[in-house]
């Protein structure tokens, strides 16, 4: 029967989008509040997972903050070493490429003793997601699902249930 045809073939496009490549995640680093004093970034970060391939955002006001890649102890310290380049964009991007602990800091005044301060454990890359090598080109599958993959996703899901309904 034509519609049962119709619908295994709409069925089997929405299994295929869903159980696709998991994607890559952009995580706005405090959400809507950005990159700022006064806000518990280590309460941030517990409700979140990270991954390889994800990426952080941190969005603050230009010369007001900036983003320190930092190590533990300079974490701990608040003192960064003097030979980390400070990210100062007021919109900085930063590749998660490598599982672990990775830690950030605020370098402006007493900020980071402030709590403007970051430390994130980088998990592997999901199932089904090929982490990105930081050299190579990023995995094609990622560059078109992600970060619309969802939306994408719905309009085929959308899609397919058309057909069932018209078929
Ligand atoms: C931030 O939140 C964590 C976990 O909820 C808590 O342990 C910590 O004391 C808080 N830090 C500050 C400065 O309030
Ligand atoms: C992060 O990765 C993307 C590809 O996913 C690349 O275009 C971009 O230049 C990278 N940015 C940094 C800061 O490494
Ligand atoms: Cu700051």
């Amino acid at each position: 029967m034509a519609s049962t045809t119709n619908f295994l073939i709409a069925l089997l496009v929405v299994v295929v989008m869903v159980a696709g490549p998991a994607m890559a995640s952009e995580h706005w680093v405090g959400d809507d509040q950005g990159w700022k004093l006064d806000f518990n970034y280590t309460k941030w970060a517990a409700t979140k997972e990270f991954h390889v391939g994800d990426k952080l955002i941190f969005k603050y006001k230009k010369d007001v903050h900036n983003v320190i890649r930092a190590d533990q102890e300079a974490f701990q310290n608040c003192k960064p070493s003097s030979d980390v380049t400070p990210l100062t964009s007021g919109n900085d991007l930063i590749n998660l490429t490598s599982p672990g602990k990775k830690w950030y800091i605020c370098g402006i005044g007493q900020h980071c003793v402030k709590g403007v301060k970051l430390a994130i454990n980088v998990l592997e890359a999901e199932s089904g997601s090929p982490a990105p090598s930081p050299s190579g080109p990023a995995p094609s599958s990622a560059s078109w699902i992600s970060p619309n993959g969802k939306f994408v996703a719905s309009i085929v899901a959308a899609f397919a249930m058309f057909v069932v309904i018209m078929s």
